[in-house]
């Protein structure tokens, strides 16, 4: 779990790394078995590239990824189970339950992986409350050369704010660059933990050696989706406590309209690496 200063960090910040959750030997366990995951995606449905659009550099640099890493690998599966991850995921959220929004494995390849323009979460999943955030486990070192996370410390606190659709939601790179955002270098074994209104992207990575991290997308499972949008296999599985409301169904069946729009915008999809 955090401790009082990562939490009040986090509270304040939007974000909060916290250090050696797994070990440098898990670590590498857990990215041997990615990169495996990686070669047998490959191998079976060719080489999909998700880089966004809107990153200006598709054709040039390269992302490997696969969503729902759940049905692929009961090892990455046991790991969004891990109570050391996800007692601090229960911190952050505010609630001791846990619920499964979706998971995807990223792999920036050495020297050309593919920058994230930056971007709140939120706008592709909004939900009532607020109560979503994400957890990023490193499985290498993620210096800055490496394309690291980079965060507007606070930004959790301006709302949801219009992102620019074409090829990918993303702000105006004019308010927002990636350079000019703070970056939070990891080693491998390190989590991420953010809010999904946390303002976030990354850089290239120019190392040589590839980027890998798994992303878990978590929420407080009393909080509904305002829409029904980004619908996944898996969603609403409990990674920790219980579902207090007993859903039989998944929350956006019983509770969002379908169809909604911010902005003119339709909200929401699963555009480039989302
Ligand atoms: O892995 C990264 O560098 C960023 C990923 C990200 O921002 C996202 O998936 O929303």
């Amino acid at each position: 779990m955090l401790t009082d200063e990562q939490k009040q960090f986090f509270d304040a910040n939007g974000y909060v790394l916290v250090k050696g959750i797994l070990t440098p030997a898990e670590a590498a366990l857990y990215r041997d078995e990615c990169h495996a995951l990686a070669s047998r995606l490959a191998d079976i449905r060719g080489i999909e590239d998700p880089t966004w659009g809107s990153a200006g550099t598709r054709g040039v640099t390269q992302l490997r990824h696969c969503h729902d890493v759940q049905f692929q690998s009961a090892k990455l599966a046991q790991l969004m189970l891990d109570e050391r991850i996800t007692s601090c995921a229960a911190d952050c959220i505010g609630s001791p339950n846990v619920q499964l929004h979706h998971s995807k494995m990223f792999i920036k390849p050495a020297e050309k992986g593919s920058p994230f323009p930056m971007h709140q979460d939120a706008p592709y999943f909004p939900h009532d409350n607020h109560s979503m955030i994400a957890a990023i486990i490193h499985f290498y070192a993620a210096p800055i050369e490496k394309g690291c996370i980079r965060v507007v410390p606070g930004s959790h606190k301006l709302g949801m704010l219009q992102h620019n659709g074409d090829g990918g939601w993303h702000l105006d790179p004019e308010d927002y660059a990636v350079e000019d955002a703070t970056p939070c270098p990891a080693d491998a074994g390190d989590v991420l933990f953010f809010s999904y209104l946390t303002i976030h992207g990354s850089g290239i990575n120019t190392s040589d050696e590839a980027r890998t991290t798994l992303l878990i997308q978590m929420r407080d499972p009393t909080d509904p989706p305002t829409i029904r949008t980004h619908e996944s296999r898996g969603q609403g599985m409990m990674l920790r406590g219980i579902d207090p409301l007993c859903a039989a169904r998944p929350a956006w069946e019983v509770e969002a309209p379908k169809g909604q729009t911010m902005g003119g915008q339709t909200m929401g999809g699963t555009m480039g690496g989302m």
